[in-house]
């Protein structure tokens, strides 16, 4: 067990797969009594009765017909069960409202178990087809970006919260005015000191007549979490119309609102925005790694509900995670069994992101949280290694507004630096060292200072 206990077969790589392809399947890892082989498996039967049609006790009312809802092990791997769950049990009807009591539901809170980490879910195909998958996907976001070549860059608005509309505004027009897009953050929406019709008006038009100015693409991403996402949606593309613009993403907390929130957001047809999902709150669920839920399956749900753009994290570049190594295994498409403690690992969250899955459309993953300019040569290199090349989204709040000269230098800096690591001469340099001279040598090049002031600041830096 102790080489196991180390690693993770991806579901689809079991030996028993193929004779439990049409079920649900959960990949679950307990701790259970002493965790000997014989205590898992007794784990994963509790748990197995209680994500399905069982309880703590053997019960009288158990019928020949009540069987058809009953859970088995598919799969034990160390500590982990690979749990099968008939594909009927999920109430297609209720959408992804009744999946998440079928397989993250109670078994978190039985007493016995001692750790419940959920890690993966399989869905059959034609589950999978059933649902719509992004509207526009990662080729419809460039092609609404104009089909650039690069890393799309963003910011979020800083400081987050407490500026009026019309300084919200500016601070988004400077941004635009070198960056793609900007977004609002996940805890701004509506509030009284920032109405949103009025930032909304204010920026978009700033936006416009940057866009007719420069003739480049821009995308605001205008956070709709409030009660009623579809009424503010409606009212959004309605106050746009009025203003005669259309470079709008609707962003939802997804986390925050629910998977099923995404779903009717997306089943709108008068509503053919891309859908921009940030992840505010997962770290309560996915960073424990005794009970939680692994961002793996929200970043499934997510795509299948049809989130265009999704927070995935850095590579480990920024604040919000530990530096991550890119594994060799992530370099191979479909590899056959993976370091358990990587399982949430950027690069496998990207992957399963634009994989190719059943009819769905890949998700375009945002990296954000503690980005800066000198942060971007490195999540290329990353991105580039999983085979999605230049196709990802990168933010930076305090690593653009944070610059020495300001928010629309520290946006250039962060957009010139995308575009660095795209020329072919960068693109063919294989070590580490050669890649830091030639971004040092583009820093000092003349009209680069503004470049070289970011990769000098002492608390961003330069990583390749
Ligand atoms: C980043 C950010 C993002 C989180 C998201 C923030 O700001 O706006 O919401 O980083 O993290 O509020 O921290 P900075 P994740 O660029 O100033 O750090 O993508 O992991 O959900
Ligand atoms: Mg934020």
């Amino acid at each position: 067990m102790n080489e196991e206990k180390h690693t993770y077969i991806p579901i689809e790589k079991l030996e028993e797969f193929k004779e439990n392809k049409d079920s649900i399947i959960i990949a679950v890892q307990i701790s259970f009594k002493n965790d000997t082989e014989e205590d898992i498996h007794e784990g994963l039967i509790e748990l197995t009765k209680e994500t399905t049609s069982g309880t703590w006790v053997e019960i009288s009312t158990v019928t020949e017909g009540s069987t058809q809802a009953d859970g088995w092990i598919v799969h034990e791997h160390g500590k982990i069960g690979y749990i099968g769950i008939p594909a009927h049990n999920w109430d297609l009807s209720g959408g992804f409202n009744n999946l998440p009591a079928n397989i993250m539901g109670n078994y978190f809170g039985l007493g016995t178990l001692k750790q419940a980490r959920f890690l993966d879910v399989y869905f059959p195909p034609d589950i999978v087809n059933k649902f719509p998958g992004p509207r526009f996907g990662v080729d419809g976001i460039y092609k609404k970006m104009g089909d650039m070549k690069r890393m799309i860059t963003g910011s979020i608005v800083k400081p987050k919260m407490g500026l009026n509309p019309i300084e919200w505004a500016t601070v988004a027009e400077n941004v635009f005015k070198e960056a793609d897009l900007v977004k609002d953050d996940e805890n701004l929406c509506n509030q009284v000191f920032c109405p949103w019709r009025e930032r909304f008006t204010e920026t978009m038009t700033r936006q416009q007549a940057i866009i007719e100015e420069t003739g480049e693409p821009k995308m605001y991403a205008h956070n709709i979490t409030t009660i009623d996402i579809l009424q503010r949606a409606r009212d959004v593309k309605a106050l746009a119309e009025e203003l005669g613009t259309h470079h709008y993403s609707m962003m939802v907390d997804g986390i925050i609102s629910g998977v099923n929130s995404v779903h009717r957001l997306r089943m709108q047809d008068d509503l053919p925005f891309p859908i921009y999902i940030h992840r505010a709150m997962h770290a309560a669920m996915t960073r424990s790694r005794d009970f939680g839920i692994n961002f793996l399956v929200f970043a499934k749900l997510f795509r299948m509900a049809g989130a265009d753009y999704l927070h995935t994290g850095t590579y480990g570049s920024g604040k919000m995670g530990e530096a991550e190594s890119l594994h060799p295994a992530f370099e191979e498409d479909d590899p056959e069994i993976i370091p358990l403690e990587l399982l949430d690992d950027t690069a496998y969250l990207n992957r399963a992101l634009t994989k190719s899955w059943g009819d769905l459309k890949p998700t375009l993953p945002m990296a954000s949280g503690g980005l800066f300019p000198g942060a971007l040569p490195r999540i290329r290199r990353f991105n580039g290694a999983i085979g999605n090349a230049f196709q990802i989204g990168c933010n930076a709040g305090g690593g653009i507004h944070g610059h020495p000269r300001g928010t629309r230098v520290g946006a250039k800096a962060f957009k010139d630096v995308a575009v660095a690591v795209e020329t072919s001469e960068y693109q063919s340099l294989e070590d580490e060292t050669a890649r830091r001279v030639y971004l040092n040598d583009f820093a000092s090049m003349d009209g680069n200072e503004h470049v070289k002031q970011a990769f000098d600041k002492v608390e961003w830096g330069l990583l390749v």
